[in-house]
């Protein structure tokens, strides 16, 4: 699963990138490049106070810091970009409220509503053109035309995809078709310091119009931040009143809208967190660490973090019952420390 910064030009997607992923990764401008980022939970820390692991291993979720779009754009960047966006699994619209004479706006001036519109509209028709070419094939089939005639239908009606009602079947077809606006989206508005609120209000009553989260972010104070060692973050951070960087939030916030949570696991050797989709189950949970655990699962041991930490132990808790014995089919619930017990 990979979640996608796009926007206009020069909206601050590869300064967001760098931050999210510490980094580690070189950008280049026109490039497409991908890399993780780390997503940091205080109860994963609170686990290792307890367990003084030697290793800490937090989730990780894939970004792709893709080039940005410009109405008019040169035909063969801009066939990259819709290629690119085809491919990523949400899209995180990225949009300016800074001023940089260096980096001038693709259209002059600071509007957030249009600049995010400009991309949602682009992707819109993008989606409509692709279905109107898919029509003008006269040897359809007559269950595709119905469906594709459908999706025109509804799309004319200048809302995305992810807004309408579908059959399973149709939705099927929808993601095997790799429509855009069927893809989850949310918003980021990258602001500078003193930047006006007018613009804040604007997005975000364009966002909640569309059911979509935004976040307010300085891409450039958390690629400051995201460059500073360790220890004088924290420092930092607490001189310009932060308690969690913003990128961190964006993160987590990614993870959820793409469907993904995490669980934790807890011993002396590595206190970590694992992906799995939400609402998996202990056996899909346990084959998330490895698929002979998910064969051979016998049961689940599943403790809330914090009863974990409270007890300080797995056997302490044990002991004040605090310990469950899930099956299989247990949906595992944010929050929980697994131990599974297994046969080889
Ligand atoms: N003042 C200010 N400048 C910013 C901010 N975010 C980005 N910039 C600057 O704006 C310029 C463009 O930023 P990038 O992150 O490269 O923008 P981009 O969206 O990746 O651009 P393209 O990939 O070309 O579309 C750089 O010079 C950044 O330093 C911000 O929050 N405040
Ligand atoms: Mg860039």
């Amino acid at each position: 699963m990979e979640a996608g910064l796009v926007g206009l030009k020069y909206s601050g997607k590869s300064t967001i990138f760098k931050a999210l992923t510490e980094h580690k990764v070189q950008t280049k401008e026109g490039s497409v490049v991908k890399g993780a980022a780390t997503v940091m939970d205080e109860r994963l820390l609170k686990l290792a106070e307890v367990f003084h692991p030697k290793k800490i291993t937090p989730a990780t979720i894939t970004f792709v810091d893709v080039p940005g779009f410009t109405p008019g754009m040169d035909k063969k960047m801009y066939h990259q970009f819709l290629s690119e966006v085809s491919k990523v699994d949400l899209l995180i619209n990225v949009v300016r409220a800074f001023d940089d004479p260096y980096a001038p706006h693709p259209l002059g001036d600071i509007d957030p509503v249009r600049d995010a519109t400009a991309l949602d509209e682009e992707l819109l028709l993008r989606d409509m053109s692709y279905t109107e070419t898919r029509l003008s094939n006269r040897k359809l089939d007559k269950d595709t035309r119905a469906i594709l005639e459908k999706i025109l239908a509804f799309l004319e009606t200048e809302k995305p995809l992810r807004a309408g009602e579908f059959s399973d079947e149709e939705w099927a077809f929808i993601q095997r078709e790799g429509y855009l606006t069927a893809k989850p989206e949310m918003y980021v508005l990258n602001v500078e310091d003193g930047y006006d609120e007018q613009w804040e209000d604007a997005l975000r009553a364009y966002a909640e119009e569309k059911g979509a989260p935004m976040l307010v972010l300085n891409a450039k104070l958390e690629s400051e931040i995201a460059e500073l060692p360790e220890e004088e973050r924290q420092v930092f951070m607490e001189e310009f009143g932060i308690t969690e960087p913003a990128i961190m939030r964006l993160a987590k916030m990614a993870m959820d809208m793409m469907g993904l949570s995490y669980f934790f696991t807890a011993g002396e050797k590595e206190v970590r967190a694992w992906t799995i989709r939400k609402g998996a189950t202990a056996v899909e949970a346990a084959g998330a660490i490895h698929t002979d655990i998910a064969k051979g699962f016998i049961r689940a041991e599943i403790v809330r973090w914090d009863d974990l930490v409270k007890a300080g132990g797995w056997k302490e808790a044990h002991n004040q019952g605090l310990v469950r014995l899930e099956k299989k089919t247990y949906v595992m619930q944010d929050g929980d420390v697994a131990f599974f017990r297994f046969n080889v």
